[in-house]
């Protein structure tokens, strides 16, 4: 019986896992379309590029397992915010606030929840504008809502954001103190980051005082 038991649980699970790809198709349309007409409009580009991902299963079990839920198709769906993910990668600051207004307005995105770490970055430097989102996907037997995590940064956020990330996942990097100064020194370049990224964008508001941009 079991392994007539573990197929028909993994064709639940390829089929959960296929509506979150499709969620994915549905908001990176949806921000492909944005840039696209915002090009046409003004003659550049606010996304420099959008990257998404879906959760490995190790990673989906691991975090309901940290939550305290057990490995089911409803406990995924509810629990979970972040098994379809997408990153958009703005050129300014100001193009992170105009793609996150723009995406919340259309009807059929509902917004769970927004969190604005440039506002207010963590401790340790991050910076990034994140959406919670829900969005209908229709399939033969009718819509389901899917819900995504939507991150949006620019250039420099994203490039701190990697380097950190690979920090933080890597065990052997000495002992403590080192690792600690790595902390600093990183939590330094964020300070740097931040202070390009406005520059970048007073320059930008310096050059649409002379003309549209
Ligand atoms: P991974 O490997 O990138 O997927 P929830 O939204 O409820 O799931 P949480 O932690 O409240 O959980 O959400 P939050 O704070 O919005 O962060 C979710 C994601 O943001 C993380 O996913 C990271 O991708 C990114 N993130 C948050 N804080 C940091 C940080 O300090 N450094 C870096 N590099 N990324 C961060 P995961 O699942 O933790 O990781």
């Amino acid at each position: 019986l079991f392994p007539e038991r573990f197929i028909k649980n993994t064709d639940y699970y390829n089929s959960l896992m296929m509506m979150y790809r499709c969620a994915i198709r549905e908001v990176s349309t949806k921000l492909e379309v944005l840039d696209d007409e915002f090009s046409v409009k003004y003659k550049r580009n606010p996304i420099s590029s959008i990257k998404s991902r879906i959760k490995t299963p190790l990673s989906i079990y691991n975090k309901l397992q940290r939550l305290g839920y057990e490995f089911t198709e409803q406990n995924i769906r509810e629990q979970l915010n972040d098994v379809a993910g997408i990153r958009v990668i703005c050129s300014f600051i100001d193009d992170i606030y105009a793609v996150a207004h723009l995406l919340a307005e259309q009807d059929d995105i509902t917004i769970i929840r927004i969190k604005d770490y440039i506002q207010n970055p963590k401790p340790n430097g991050y910076r990034s504008y994140h959406m919670i989102i829900e969005i209908p996907v229709f399939f033969a037997e009718g819509k389901t809502p899917i819900r995504a995590e939507i991150q949006i940064r620019t250039i420099g956020m994203d490039f701190w954001a990697s380097l950190e990330h690979q920090l933080r996942y890597k065990k052997d990097l000495g002992n403590n103190e080192q690792y600690a100064l790595i902390t600093q020194k990183l939590t330094e370049c964020a300070r740097t980051i931040t202070a390009t990224d406005n520059q970048m964008q007073d320059i930008k508001n310096l050059i649409g005082e002379y003309c549209e941009f």
